[in-house]
């Protein structure tokens, strides 16, 4: 999920460029204080974030797969056109492909006509799916593209003018704020034409204890999945944070849906990014906010749907309905 990049593979960058120091700076002198989540995966935050989803309280990689393990025929009939026509399927920070693969196996066995074109920004991650895909199945058509979401979609669209399937998995929309998913689905709408689909992971609102363990595992991965990127700032940039004097603190209002990680720092404090020689002062108790990860009723979803462009076509939820990717068509 590169810079940001790879979870799962799956990639968390859905921005332009990574400006890395700019924005460390422009959210440790805000007030308050914030830190971008895209850069939570560096080779650490990969693997940890791969820790996480192991862990017994992160519930949202376990249904999804469970949707495309057990329900890949209904997802699969609700991507194949009424005409059986040639299509790309795409999908939006592929990582490593583990969910959508039983979709790709099964169209393969059905015979259907596409081509599978993952975008990420890690040339790794693209280069790893190219010799495993090809290997583990053969006869698919295979064509990756490294960049961003956005610019690989309009290469996508000059590689071929078939009808596209974008898939966007893993409640990866959930990182952004609700206005900032939305702009990011109108996006997607004007980079696709009428026929067009998109096959969107959301986590659903829930018991609220369930979301909160799911962010505040007992092992304290998530906790580490947060400070990292304060051992990154040291690393890459020179600074010299003293992590044992940050805490990690999650939050989950039920009636946004929005949960939400801060780091707090226990101590009045200075911190120094020597690179740049530049001092952030943090007062005891003073928070950075560092991630949301937002929960949805399938009606937001739906709403969100109409607000951007987009007609529902199928929802398909996990046996516990805590989560459910939406199919829409434009
Ligand atoms: C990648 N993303 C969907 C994860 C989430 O659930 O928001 C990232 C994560 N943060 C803490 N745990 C997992």
């Amino acid at each position: 999920q590169t810079s940001p990049v790879t979870l799962n593979g799956s990639t968390y960058n859905h921005t332009a460029v990574n400006h890395f120091y700019e924005d460390v700076l422009k959210g440790l002198t805000a007030s308050p204080k914030h830190l971008d989540s895209k850069y939570f995966y560096d080779a650490i935050g990969d693997q940890l974030f791969q820790d996480l989803m192991n862990c017994e309280e992160y519930y949202p990689t376990n249904c999804e797969l469970e949707i495309f393990s057990q329900k890949t025929e209904a997802l699969a009939s609700a991507i194949i056109g009424d005409n059986n026509d040639e299509f790309d399927l795409i999908e939006l920070g592929a990582g490593d492909a583990m969910k959508s693969t039983y979709l790709l196996k099964h169209l393969l066995d059905r015979g259907v006509n596409f081509t599978y074109l993952p975008i990420d920004i890690s040339a790794h991650v693209i280069d790893q799916l190219d010799v495993e895909l090809t290997q583990n199945l053969p006869g698919l058509k295979f064509e990756g593209l490294n960049g961003e979401y956005f610019n690989m979609l309009s290469k996508a669209a000059t590689l071929s003018n078939k009808r596209k399937v974008v898939l966007f998995l893993g409640s990866n929309i959930g990182n952004m704020p609700v206005a900032e998913a939305e702009s990011f689905c109108a996006e997607l709408r004007n980079h696709l034409s009428p026929g067009d689909m998109v096959l969107i992971g959301f986590d659903l609102k829930k018991n609220p204890k369930t979301i909160l363990a799911a962010y505040n595992d007992k092992e304290g991965i998530t906790k580490k999945f947060n400070l990292n990127l304060l051992h990154r700032i040291n690393q890459e940039l020179g600074a010299d944070f003293v992590i044992e004097q940050f805490d990690h603190f999650p939050v989950y209002d039920p009636e946004t849906g929005a949960c939400k990680s801060y780091l707090i720092s226990t101590a009045d404090q200075m911190v120094h990014i020597a690179d740049h020689n530049q001092s952030i002062h943090f007062q005891k108790d003073e928070y950075i906010f560092m991630e949301i990860s937002q929960k949805f009723t399938v009606e937001q979803t739906r709403d969100m749907a109409a607000k951007t462009g987009f007609d529902v076509v199928n929802y398909l939820f996990d046996d516990k309905n805590w989560f459910a990717d939406a199919i829409w068509k434009v």
